[in-house]
């Protein structure tokens, strides 16, 4: 195993370093291309992920990296220990319409892809978050911790809907039945940045189905280390979490009714 820590801090260094390239480029008219007919990619996000995978390669060679825009790179996944998931900006869609809330996220995670790592950067409030696998979550160092909020009825959350919003699995009915039930619900459209908030105690809770491991593993470790709980939506930690079919992140304290929400949604009879 290598340093954890000094592998702490040069991730920390590069999403910052990341960070600083984004915000040049966020000043700038942006050149969109579209990966889908809704999923947009911009100069920024490629130049940012030239700057940070080349430099945790060169560090180290015997993992592998997954990158959102850049694909596999590294020691082939079946012989390396540890896997990097890389977003080098996590909310594409809010930077290319000039919304300022998007952020770099990265994580590592050993070979039964567990994250052990997890650093969001967002740039555009200089807020650091960082969890380290039973070291506890920090933002700019400091320690923070999901709330105690324990009644639906008082909660706020965010959820997100996937790019491909034509077929089922489009969070309409989730969000139907969800929303009559809390205090507020906002669509953000940074998923990391969501992650990253229910661990400091902003929301309550955050849900999503059809995400990718560079959008929540540094967020899914940040939010367990600040005392929350993460799972799919009936509750389990499985293949369906780990891909980002399903995910659900909460305070702890709302969690099971969330799950039966969630999964009365999925009942055949369910609107
Ligand atoms: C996006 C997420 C967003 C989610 C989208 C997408 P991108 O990531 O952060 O919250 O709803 O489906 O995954 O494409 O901006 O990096």
């Amino acid at each position: 195993m290598h340093n954890l820590n000094a592998m702490r801090q040069q991730t920390t260094q590069i999403a910052r370093d990341a960070g600083k390239l984004i915000m040049k480029h966020y000043g700038k008219p942006h050149q969109i291309d579209f990966k889908g007919t809704h999923d947009v990619v911009t100069e920024a996000d490629k130049a940012a992920e030239a700057l940070i995978v080349p430099a945790l390669v060169a560090a180290y060679p015997s993992h592998h990296f997954v990158g959102e825009e850049g694909g596999h790179t590294g020691a082939p996944i079946e012989e390396a220990e540890y896997r990097w998931y890389i977003d080098p900006i996590d909310g594409t869609t809010n930077f290319a319409n000039h919304i300022p809330h998007f952020c770099t996220s990265i994580a590592l995670a050993d070979a039964n892809n567990q994250p052990i790592l997890g650093v969001i950067y967002d740039p555009n409030r200089d807020e650091m978050f960082i969890a380290e696998r039973g070291a506890g979550a920090t933002l700019n160092d400091t320690p923070i911790h999901v709330t105690q909020t324990n009644n639906l009825d008082l909660s706020v959350m965010s959820t997100g809907f996937p790019y491909d919003r034509t077929t089922g699995d489009n969070n309409f009915a989730q969000f139907a039945h969800i929303a009559p039930r809390v205090r507020g619900i906002r669509r953000f459209g940074s998923a990391a940045l969501d992650l990253a908030w229910v661990a400091c105690g902003r929301l309550d809770a955050y849900w999503e189905w059809r995400i990718n491991r560079w959008d929540f593993f540094a967020g899914w470790l940040l939010v367990t280390e600040a005392g929350g709980t993460v799972t799919d939506f009936s509750g389990e930690t499985g293949e369906t979490l780990n891909s980002g079919a399903q995910i659900l992140a909460t305070n702890s304290q709302i969690h099971a009714e969330m799950v039966k929400g969630l999964k009365a949604t999925l009942e055949p009879t369910a609107g």
